[in-house]
């Protein structure tokens, strides 16, 4: 078998309601659909979700270095022999959402021309996760409200909070107003995407004792090394790096160093063959790890849970898989339903995502 071609196709489709967060805000998804086909009419793809305020990575950027870079040294390889796929690819430095993409549309085209689901051949732990739905910035009360609905339409227990405002007051007086009116029984943590400085989230911390929030992500840069060290060292609850640690070396590095002491794994970022490096990194040091959200499609979505379910310690927490619902359309053929605050693997050839060809034209930005 020999790969043939990779389309990257850029389009764009609107949020219908956009997410604020410390390092960026979302209004459009501008993301690449990536598409490998192969000498025997079998196409694996995936869904490239450009984050420039997080890795640097544009629409334009990921079309080109799939497009111009990969392509070329990629095309007339075995899509099975994926570790010369990586070797070209790891010529390339960072990029890591153009190549993590590549690696599971990889995956895709083996699940369907081996006929098995992905989700088995990563691991086939389990055939769902429970979702874990992200709340951007809004006054308390806005959020309380999004999540008391999520909490009514779709039996979602877990909310991460975007926080990282200024003044801190905003978001210590969300967390209290979410845990109150939300009970003891939600779980609730925290996302400041590197908005504070260390001692400006041990502050938080110290206002935010006793609610019962259960992890703290990304609260200051990683490079900010010895301030974030002491925060990881004085904080109650585990500090979880996320934008530090696209890589198993990244995640090395900072777990060694102490600049965190849990994981969020992004398939979209690391691929399918990177997370699984990375998992096994956390699983050996006994580091807890969750499946973040790169503000995915449903397409993106599908990636995070097939590999999810696939392992234990992933499907041990709730995974971020709902923020496709404030998009106000999608590629993938057949939605996603939220059934009980859960997403079920699909047990087809693949990762699952068929796409809808009406839908793409539509959406599409280069014709
Ligand atoms: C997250 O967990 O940080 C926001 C920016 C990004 O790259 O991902 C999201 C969610
Ligand atoms: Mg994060």
């Amino acid at each position: 078998m020999k790969i043939t071609g990779i389309e990257a196709i850029p389009y764009a489709i609107p949020y219908s309601h956009p997410l604020k967060f410390a390092s960026g805000a979302v209004e459009t998804a501008d993301h690449v659909l990536v598409r490998i086909h192969t000498d025997e009419g079998i196409t694996g793809l995936a869904d490239a979700p450009p984050r420039p305020y997080t890795y640097g990575e544009t629409q334009v950027s990921i079309k080109n270095i799939v497009e111009e870079v990969f392509a070329p040294q990629v095309i007339g390889l075995d899509p099975f022999d994926r570790e010369k796929v990586h070797a070209v690819m790891r010529r390339t430095i960072n990029n890591q959402v153009a190549k993590g993409t590549v690696d599971i549309a990889l995956w895709d085209l083996a699940g369907r021309t081996l006929g098995r689901p992905v989700h088995q051949l990563l691991g086939g732990w389990t055939d769902s996760m429970r979702v874990s739905h992200m709340l951007g910035f809004k006054p308390a009360q806005e959020l309380l409200d999004e999540a008391l609905r999520f909490g009514e339409e779709y039996g979602i227990t877990t909310f991460k909070l975007k926080i990282g405002r200024r003044p801190l007051s905003l978001d210590i007086e969300a967390c209290h107003v979410l845990r109150e009116g939300l009970g003891p029984d939600v779980e609730l943590y925290l996302d400041a995407n590197r908005g504070w400085t260390a001692n400006e989230a041990m502050q938080v911390l110290q206002q935010t004792e006793g609610l019962g929030l259960t992890l703290l992500e990304e609260p200051c840069d990683a490079k900010e090394a010895m301030s974030r060290r002491r925060l990881v060292e004085k904080s109650p609850i585990p500090v979880v790096g996320d934008e530090s640690v696209p890589t198993a070396g990244d995640a090395s590095r900072e777990l060694l160093s102490g600049g965190c002491n849990a994981i969020c794994i992004k398939t979209a970022r690391s691929g399918f063959t990177e997370a699984t490096e990375i998992l096994g990194l956390c699983t050996g040091l006994g580091v807890d790890v969750t499946m973040g959200n790169q503000i995915d499609t449903q397409v993106g979505s599908l990636a995070t849970v097939t590999f999810g379910a696939a392992h234990e310690a992933t499907s041990r927490r709730a995974g971020e898989l709902s923020n496709f619902l404030d998009m106000s359309d999608d590629l993938l053929a057949e939605p996603i339903a939220i059934a009980d605050g859960r997403i079920s693997v699909r047990d087809v050839p693949g990762v699952g995502a068929e796409i809808d060809g009406e839908k793409l034209s539509r959406y599409r930005t280069d014709r």
